[in-house]
């Protein structure tokens, strides 16, 4: 189980990445984007990053987070409607303790723009305008495929930027004015130049945060069974209508057990785990296997 060596694929490595990890994607736009980011922390007051709900560590980019350090910076975990309400409060706990602001957000839920600016007000960054009479300046920035530019469009109640489950869609920096007090800069996501390890870089991929082909599908999907063995066996058996004795068997034999029920076989009769591996993932990514978290605090 590992990444694929696609090193074309994987585009340009970033000059510090660490030579130990085999996996990097950063192409030319995100190395501009992460530019021009910089250029743009005079022309804005606060920062809004943007994670994924269902991997709150990995799914930052800790070398972008500093370089953008010194200005007020709120972090979403996003699209909170992925994981369960007690899986959310352990992140909540977590963040508390180690004094880091946060909210959680659901894009498609009306209510979004409410509680973000609630937030900006209490941390004193929005009350700031009716001083000035002038808009405050948003920059949302954070991962690939993390909600930006779909956040924005929420907030404008139009159709404003391009969104799409297709990470890297967002090439170049655009303002939005959402009214007279809130102008918003959406950026092109930017992965994080490192990825700690394989399971995390699974993880990345069930996310849909990085370029489908560069992670090897039945790594990924064999990762995301034994996460589920662990945690959450019930839905397995429920999606995918297995017996008690299916669910004792190991993470692999279990993917082979459903690609017989779903008729993934080959000529033989062997088989055919990549389809598998494809449907697991996409279920999951349609939040068909229930609310569930990748990652849960280490020392919460
Ligand atoms: N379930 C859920 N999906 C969301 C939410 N917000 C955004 N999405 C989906 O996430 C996908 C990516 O959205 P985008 O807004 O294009 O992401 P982005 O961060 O702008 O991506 P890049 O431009 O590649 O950096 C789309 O399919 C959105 O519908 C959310 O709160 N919940
Ligand atoms: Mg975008």
């Amino acid at each position: 189980m590992k990444f694929k060596k696609k090193r074309q694929a994987a585009q340009k490595a970033h000059p510090q990445q660490d030579q130990s990890l085999t996996l990097a994607w950063f192409p030319g736009h995100m190395a501009r984007a992460q530019r021009e980011i910089v250029e743009a922390l005079k022309k804005v007051h606060v920062i809004v990053e943007l994670r994924d709900a269902r991997l709150p560590l990995t799914s930052q980019n800790p070398q972008l987070i500093e370089s953008i350090s010194k200005k007020k910076h709120l972090i979403v975990l996003n699209k909170s409607n992925l994981i369960a309400p007690e899986e959310l409060e352990q992140w909540f706990s977590y963040f508390k303790k180690h004094n880091i602001e946060v909210i959680d957000l659901n894009s498609f839920q009306a209510p979004s723009l409410t509680k973000l600016k609630k937030a900006l007000v209490e941390l004193g960054m929005l009350g700031r305008t009716s001083e000035s009479k002038r808009a405050l300046k948003l920059m949302v920035v954070g991962l690939p495929n993390t909600g930006k530019s779909t956040l924005i469009n929420h907030l404008a109640e139009r159709q404003a930027v391009r969104a799409q489950d297709r990470p890297g869609l967002t090439q170049k920096q655009q303002w939005v004015r959402i009214n007279d007090e809130l102008e918003v800069l959406d950026t092109p996501g930017i992965m994080r130049p490192n990825i700690p390890g394989p399971e995390q870089g699974y993880a990345l991929h069930l996310i849909h945060a990085l370029k489908e082909e560069l992670v090897d599908e039945e790594s990924a999907a064999h990762y995301l069974v034994s996460l589920y063995l662990k945690r959450n066996p019930q839905t397995l058996r429920e999606t995918y209508q297995l017996s008690d004795e299916e669910l004792a068997l190991s993470a692999l034999e279990i993917m082979e057990a459903i690609a017989r029920k779903q008729g993934h076989l080959k000529k033989g009769g062997e088989v055919e785990l990549i389809r598998t591996s494809r449907t697991l993932i996409h279920d999951f990514r349609q939040g068909k296997l229930g609310p569930f978290v990748l990652e849960l605090p280490i020392n919460p």
